[in-house]
C-alpha cells in the first residue's frame, strides 16, 4: 500500500505569510536552508506516513473537530538544537491547545499514535541551523486563527493543502 506523509497545520493567508517572511528575513544568514515562502506553516499535529487509503477516514473524523476562533501571537524567535531548526513561535491560546487535543483524540480513534511531546507552536524558518540564532527585536505577529488544514508533504515539492476546516463549518462536506 502506498503511503502519504500528512500533517494538520495552520496555513497562513497571504498577509500572515508576508508577516512571517518579514521576520524570517531578519535572520538571513543563519543557514542556507531557508524555508521557502510557499511552505511556511505551523504544524498542529504530525501524522507521518499513512496508508493512502486512510486519507478519506482521516478527513471524515476531522469533520467532527470543532474550531473556536482565537489569536496566536508569534512573539519570539527560537531554536530546536536537535532538530536544528530556527523558528518563529509563541504561547498557544487555550483554544489552540484544545484544537490540538481534539485532533489528537480524533486521530487516536483511528488508531494513529503520536509522541508525547507537548505542543509548541512554531513556524520553522530555517533548517540545518547549527548555532543558536540571533534574537533580533521585532513586532509580534498576531495570527487570527479560524481554521486548520490537512497538508501533504511530498519530497521535493511544495506542501499541498488537501483540505481546510473553518470555524462554523463542522459537519460533512
Ligand atoms: P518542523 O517544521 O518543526 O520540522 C512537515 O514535515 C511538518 O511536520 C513540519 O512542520 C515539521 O516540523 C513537522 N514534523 C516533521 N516530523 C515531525 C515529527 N516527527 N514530529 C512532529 N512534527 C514533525
Amino acid at each position: 500500500m502506498p503511503t502519504r506523509r500528512l500533517f494538520f497545520a495552520l496555513w497562513p493567508d497571504e498577509g500572515i505569510r508576508a508577516g512571517i517572511v518579514a521576520r524570517r528575513d531578519l535572520l538571513r544568514r543563519v543557514s542556507r536552508r531557508r524555508v521557502p515562502d510557499h511552505n511556511l506553516h505551523l504544524t498542529l499535529l504530525f501524522l507521518g506516513n499513512q496508508p493512502a487509503d486512510r486519507v478519506g477516514a482521516i478527513a471524515a473524523v476531522a469533520n467532527d473537530v470543532a474550531v473556536a476562533s482565537c489569536t496566536l501571537r508569534l512573539d519570539r524567535i527560537g531554536w530546536f538544537p536537535r532538530a536544528r531548526v530556527a523558528w518563529l513561535g509563541g504561547d498557544a491560546p487555550a483554544a489552540l491547545n484544545e484544537l490540538v487535543d481534539d485532533l489528537k483524540s480524533a486521530m487516536t480513534a483511528l488508531d494513529l499514535t503520536f509522541d508525547d511531546r507537548p505542543f509548541r507552536p512554531h513556524v520553522t524558518l530555517f533548517r540545518q541551523v547549527r548555532q543558536r540564532p540571533p534574537r533580533p527585536d521585532f513586532e509580534p505577529l498576531d495570527w487570527p486563527v479560524s481554521g486548520f488544514s490537512l497538508v501533504e508533504s511530498i519530497s521535493g515539492r511544495p506542501y499541498q493543502v488537501l483540505r481546510t476546516w473553518c470555524v462554523g463549518s463542522v459537519g460533512e462536506r
